[in-house]
């Protein structure tokens, strides 16, 4: 017997799209000692003390430093536990998020 059925012929195209990344920011201030700053850079974002150091100065001249970029909830839980540290010691020391364009 002859076939004589059509094969559908559809085909699904399936776009991913990347998820958006956030910026961790280090915000300075007059308060927090350096060496504090440092340690917890180390302990919440898996730098070694050279690039530490290095985030920690550019955010101690310029205002600001962006850390690392992590997905939006990656971003937002580091930024929140890194500031607590620094609440847990009485230090202002402020991380904080914002997408990257
Ligand atoms: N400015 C602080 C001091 O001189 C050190 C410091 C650097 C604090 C960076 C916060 O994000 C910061 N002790």
């Amino acid at each position: 017997m002859t076939d004589t059925t059509t094969k559908p012929t559809t085909t699904v195209e399936t776009k991913v799209e990347r998820p958006q990344l956030h910026k961790v920011i280090l915000v300075n201030d007059d308060y927090t000692p350096r060496d504090f700053v440092v340690m917890v850079l180390k302990a919440e974002f898996r730098i070694n003390d050279d690039q530490a150091r290095r985030v920690m100065i550019t955010a101690h001249q310029r205002g600001v430093c962006v850390v690392a970029v992590y997905t939006k909830e990656v971003a937002e839980a580091k930024a929140t536990n890194a500031t607590d540290r620094g609440r847990g010691q009485g230090y202002p020391l402020l991380f904080t998020t914002e997408p990257e364009e």
